[in-house]
């Protein structure tokens, strides 16, 4: 429940003391205090486990506590002692728990069993795997399979996504969205245009040799505080680093590191950014139109040393010439505009760039969650080519990925995109025909709910319902499919509102041992930097009878399909060893000697971008003329009332699992309902700070959608954007409200109307 209420400045630094105590805190609340803390010993060790929280890159030679703040929260998490009992489903009906939050759905600790919903009685009520799995594969067989959607969140092995992918594509559809669709898919489109790989190209190494970072739209002391550690060392070395974000997340301003005993005892603070610009949401177009305007006409000026690698652009490049004279038409006072930030400001961090011998950009759903989502991504791209920044070394592009593994379902085959799918080896592999067509992605998914398409939801982890956009619809339409079937560690809201037939099945998660019939189990996962690593289960399991997310897709398919003795449902579970197997003779390329390698170090996926080898329509790296330097054609942005709301999440979250509600570098603590806005945009509209609002999204489509009772905090933001909370605000957005292309909902640039709350 949230507790008294306190808003004040934080003036701590990201890391120090604060996040011992916060760490602290959660540890205690799980009741873990013991045990939990011996399980981070073994996070992300070698012969340990994958943190369950963010993606960022295991290191080859681990620290003693390899593990963060949010790390050491996700696994308090995860190894709670409390449990969800029967007597509790019988005590509340799924309409009780409706009126429940986010945070005490989840705080009631681990499911144990598996359950279907008694519509009549309004209740989860315990059945048996094997009735479970036989009621739904006779629902399965009874359903259209181009009908159903198999949704991932991005937590799930890479043994466990294979399978996931296998099954569906088995049953007859490519209907695989997952978190990604929502996440960084708009990397995944415009990465491969760029320079032919879908995944960003750094690795830890390339921290150590960088002269310059740039940091696009991530919050890095919440999202990836163990990027903090190479990025204290990058400021040390007196590596500029060049911030770019509405908000001034404490992260990219100062750090303390909680591990270093020196540095805690003397209060020690290391400046992480070295020039921080608050650009507008939606404005890192214009921002980095303004640094590539800088740097070409620089170059054009320049009598000594030019400021564009002329030689990678003339052997590794195209469409240059179109890029640069663009950036040459652009006129200074809409860039400024665009962008909120003055032009010498861009002078400068474009002199500060050019002046350096490498650079690397970091960014995150700043640039994605987006309507020019992809626009933003190559315009990053853009100011990278031009001076040869990627496939050297201290280079490249970072997009910091979400769940810890969600980068790796996309290489296992978690996509609705058929061309991603080596479809003719998977054919010869396990003697099927294919599905062929494009699958929904996760708007497509949700268009195809709303609108009565779509019949069966399986989803394998995630809260679906509460992280997409258009919740009213959604939740509406949601009771009219025919089977929903949700596999998970903790109940969510997407449990509590089911389709006809209905099932919620519990199962182990990664910090525990898997025990199957060839002993213990180890799975798999790619992080952000590609690099595929191993993860071995350390505590026993939160109860009896879990099963893994292995067994319970096989148990499901077996449930749904014919009988195909070329795939070995049983064999795998039994050894996920032969699931790697299988994995390397679909992908060979990328998992030569899985079994071998993975666990002996791990290896990177294969990219050949990092040796500028360009897989591309042009066999260059492309430059890309941005279509507008505006956010938004559609909505009406321009009006002097609707501010550009971005949606955040808090330091005490992990997505839509609320821990706590603490954002203790923005000050905020006890709520969450908390909408932080600019000094002037609340004078304008006669606010001041604690007054109550509510907000109502600014389009003209016939839907009305608001949200109530959000406190107005008078907050360092640029005018003409406020920002709230994920997933509170979710209801805000429109679900055609999403980058153009990759269909990542626009959920930093949702365009609002603030009403004060009328007196209770
Ligand atoms: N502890 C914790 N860790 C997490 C998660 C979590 O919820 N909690 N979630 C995981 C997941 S799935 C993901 S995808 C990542 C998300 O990690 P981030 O990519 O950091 O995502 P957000 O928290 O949404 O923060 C986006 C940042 O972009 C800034 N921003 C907003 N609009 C703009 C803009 O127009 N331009 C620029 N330049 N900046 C902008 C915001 O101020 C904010 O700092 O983190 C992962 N790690
Ligand atoms: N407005 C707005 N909306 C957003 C975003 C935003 O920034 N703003 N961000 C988007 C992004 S980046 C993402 S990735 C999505 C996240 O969307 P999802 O990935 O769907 O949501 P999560 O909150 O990560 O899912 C939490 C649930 O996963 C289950 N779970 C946890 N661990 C496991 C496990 O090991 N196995 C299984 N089977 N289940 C498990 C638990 O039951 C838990 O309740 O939200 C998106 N929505
Ligand atoms: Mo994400």
């Amino acid at each position: 429940m949230a507790n008294d209420v306190t808003i004040k400045p934080y003036p701590g630094p990201s890391g120090g003391w604060g996040s011992v105590k916060s760490v602290a805190k959660h540890t205690l609340n799980a009741g873990r205090l013991f045990t939990g803390n011996l399980a981070l010993l073994k996070q992300n060790k070698p012969d340990g486990f994958s943190c369950v929280s963010c993606s960022w890159a295991k290191p080859d030679k681990p620290l003693a506590f390899e593990y963060c703040e949010n790390g050491a929260k996700a696994t308090a998490w995860e190894t709670t002692r409390k449990r969800i009992h029967q007597r509790f489903f019988e005590a509340h009906t799924t309409t009780q728990l409706l009126g429940w939050s986010d945070h005490d759905l989840e705080a009631r600790g681990r499911l144990l069993h598996p359950m279907r919903l008694d519509r009549v009685r309004d209740r989860w009520v315990r059945v048996t795997w094997a009735d479970a799995f036989r009621e739904i594969g006779t629902e399965l067989r009874n359903l259209p399979p181009k009908q159903t959607v198999f949704y991932a969140s991005g937590r799930a092995s890479l043994e466990a996504s294979y399978m996931w992918g296998l099954f569906a594509r088995l049953y007859g559809h490519n209907n695989l969205p997952d978190s990604s669709n929502m996440c960084h898919e708009s990397t995944s489109v415009a990465l491969p245009e760029a320079i032919g790989a879908p995944v960003g190209t750094v690795t830890l190494d390339d921290f150590k040799k960088t002269g310059c970072i740039l940091a696009f739209g991530q919050n890095v002391g919440t999202n990836a505080p163990r990027m903090l550690h190479p990025l204290q060392a990058a400021s040390r070395r007196g590596v500029p680093i060049i911030t770019f974000n509405p908000l001034r997340e404490r992260g990219w301003e100062r750090f303390t590191n909680p591990q270093a005993p020196v540095e805690m005892l003397s209060f020690a603070e290391t400046r992480i950014s070295s020039a921080y610009h608050q650009v507008k949401a939606g404005g890192d177009i214009a921002a980095i139109m303004g640094l590539c305007k800088t740097l070409i006409e620089g170059d054009d000026a320049a009598s000594g040393r030019p400021w564009l690698d002329h030689a990678f652009i003339a052997e590794h490049t195209h469409g240059f010439e179109a890029f640069a004279a663009a950036c040459r038409a652009a006129k200074w006072p809409d860039l400024e505009a665009r962008s909120g930030l003055i032009r010498t400001a861009l002078e400068q961090a474009a002199k500060t760039y050019a002046a350096a011998p490498s650079a690397m950009a970091i960014y995150g759903m700043g640039l994605t969650q987006h309507r020019t989502g992809v626009e933003n991504v190559r315009m990053v791209m853009n100011l990278l080519l031009l001076r040869g920044n990627v496939g050297k070394p201290g280079a490249g592009v970072l997009p910091v990925r979400g769940h810890s593994n969600v980068q790796g379902q996309r290489t296992v085959g978690i996509t609705e995109k058929p061309e991603l799918i080596p479809l003719e080896r998977l054919a010869e592999q396990y003697g099927f025909e294919p599905p062929r067509e494009k699958g929904m992605n996760t708007v497509e998914a949700c268009e195809g709910i709303i609108g009565g398409t779509v019949r069966a939801f399986l989803g394998l982890g995630g809260n679906f319902i509460r992280a997409v956009p258009e919740t009213a619809a959604m939740e509406e339409a949601w009771p009219r499919m025919r089977l929903t079937v949700q596999v998970a560690t903790k109940l969510n809201r997407s449990h509590l509102i089911n389709g006809e037939v209905a099932f919620l099945l519990p199962c182990l998660g990664r910090i525990e041992v898997d025990e199957q019939a060839s002993g213990p189990q180890a799975v798999t996962c790619e992080d952000t930097m590609a690099k595929i690593h191993g993860s071995r289960g350390v505590i026993a399991p939160a109860g009896a009878n879990l099963l893994s997310e292995p067994a319970i897709i096989a148990g499901l398919a077996k449930a749904a399909l014919e009988l195909n003795p070329l795939v070995p449902w049983d064999e795998w579970v039994a050894d996920y060893g032969r699931v790697r197997d299988a994995i390397e003779t679909t992908y060979p390329d990328v998992f030569r000697d899985y079994n071998s390698r993975v666990f002996a170090g791990g290896f990177h996926r294969p990219l050949p971008a990092r040796q500028r080898q360009w897989k591309t329509d042009t066999g260059s790296a492309n430059f890309h003329v941005p279509l507008s330097l505006r956010e938004d054609l559609a909505t009406d942005l321009e009006r002097a009332d609707v501010l550009q709301l971005i949606t955040i999440r808090s330091n005490d979250q992990f997505n839509t699992t609320i821990y706590g509600y603490e954002d203790r570098f923005r000050g905020v603590s006890g709520t969450r309902m908390v909408v932080f806005m600019n000094r002037h945009d609340a004078a304008g509209r006669s606010l001041a700070d604690g007054d109550t609002v509510d907000m109502t999204t600014a389009v003209d489509d016939g839907l009305t959608r608001c949200v109530k009772g959000f406190r107005v905090v008078i907050y360092d933001i640029p005018t003409g954007c406020c920002a709230a909370y994920f997933p509170e605000c979710n209801p805000l957005i429109p679900l055609w409200h999403h980058a153009e292309r990759s269909k990542v909902p626009a959920a930093k640039s949702i365009p609002v109307l603030l009403h004060r709350a009328d007196p209770p």
